[in-house]
């Protein structure tokens, strides 16, 4: 293929309910979207980011900054373009994985398109829907957050991930068990917020049976991750330490984690993310696909990743309407438990027209 225009679109949804995690409130998905259109076909895709560097060091406006001046000259310089091409191009930038995903995603989208063919077929999907998880933010009161999961086990998600931090962490995760009992699939998030110094206070979490907790000290320290689980019983799954399938390795080899958050944005896109699948898989360690509250655009592409054979565990693929009360896309709904892996060409699907517009607050070329 030959780039011919890209196009960033700015979005702003409120989401339904604000999203407390240990690192801040969310109350509006604030990102933006890429329009590349080749020779042959066109492709979108959604930058995972928010505005603030608080979950990872980019951000939506360094992440414009970098697409313009440093990633999209790159990918206009290969004879041929192609998403495997993509990551020798861009090796030699350092980081910016969110940004080098967005850009390796919508030109993926664009060549599947034009060869008709799925992400999931593309990637070796074995499934055509994928068991939901549910990430429930920290709430001001045990109340509110027993009112939520309630909510969310109605609407049939098959596992509760609770977002925790310190002084918000045993307490919540007993009164989910009382009330709902030991069966439920339940894991916890703290997003880097504690340290080794905590390890005796997490070590009382092996009390509630749960299927992980995740990220649990600062983002890339996979020795204090592994000293950590040499004193717990309950598995550490890793998200912000894990930025490629190299680390992955390493983490699996340290013993570092026994479950991996495999994010694509994280990771620098859906081939890296598809290596991290591997790799894990290769060692047995259970593999979820994680989120960043994305809308349709993000998720699509996620649900085909979730449909991998080492996903085993349920991921943080959610319906549209856990987010946002209108999706930019035809909205993702939860039936049995379960959301369906995307069919059409490419990532299967596209902005609607009317809601894009709506939630457009600026478009403009990146490149032309
Ligand atoms: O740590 O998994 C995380 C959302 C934004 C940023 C980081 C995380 C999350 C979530 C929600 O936990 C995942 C989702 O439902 O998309
Ligand atoms: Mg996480």
């Amino acid at each position: 293929m030959k780039l011919e225009r890209v196009e960033l679109v700015h979005i702003a949804i409120p989401l339904v309910t604000p999203f407390r995690t240990s690192f801040g409130t969310m109350t509006t998905k604030d990102t933006f979207l890429l329009r590349v259109v080749t020779d042959t076909a066109e492709g979108w895709s959604e930058f995972a980011g928010d505005p603030e560097p608080l979950y990872c060091a980019e951000f939506v406006a360094g992440a414009e900054i970098v697409l313009r001046d440093v990633l999209l000259p790159r990918a206009a310089a290969l004879p041929a373009l192609t998403a495997p091409a993509l990551g020798p191009a861009l090796a030699g930038v350092k980081g910016h994985e969110l940004a080098k995903a967005a850009l390796e995603t919508a030109v993926l989208d664009a060549e599947l398109r034009s060869y008709g063919m799925s992400l999931a077929t593309y990637l070796g999907a074995v499934r055509e829907r994928v068991p939901a998880g549910v990430s429930v933010g920290i709430r001001p009161s045990i109340g509110e957050l027993l009112d939520d999961v309630e909510g969310y086990l109605a609407d049939g998600y098959v596992r509760i991930k609770l977002k925790i931090e310190p002084g918000w962490d045993l307490e919540p995760v007993r009164a989910v068990r009382e009330r709902f009992g030991e069966a439920v699939p339940l894991q916890v998030d703290a997003n880097a917020a504690y340290t080794l110094a905590d390890a005796e206070h997490l070590r009382r979490l092996d009390a509630f049976g749960l299927l992980l907790v995740e990220e649990p000290l600062a983002g890339g320290d996979l020795y204090g991750h592994a000293r950590l689980q040499q004193r717990l019983a309950t598995p550490v799954c890793l998200d912000e330490s894990l930025h490629n399938a190299r680390d992955t390795a390493s983490a699996v080899a340290l013993d570092a984690c026994r479950a991996v958050n495999v994010k694509p944005a994280r990771v620098g896109g859906y081939l890296e993310a598809r290596r991290v699948h591997d790799v894990a898989y290769a060692h047995g360690v259970p593999v979820w696909c994680g989120g960043m509250l994305e809308t349709g655009i993000g998720r699509a592409a996620n649900l085909a990743l979730a449909a991998l054979p080492g996903c085993t565990l349920p991921g943080d693929t959610s319906a549209s309407a856990r987010y946002f009360a209108e999706d930019l896309t035809e909205p993702f709904v939860l039936t049995d438990g379960h959301l369906p892996v995307p069919k059409g060409p490419g990532i299967g699907v596209h902005p609607l027209p009317e809601p894009l517009h709506r939630f457009t607050t600026s478009r403009r070329a990146l490149y032309a």
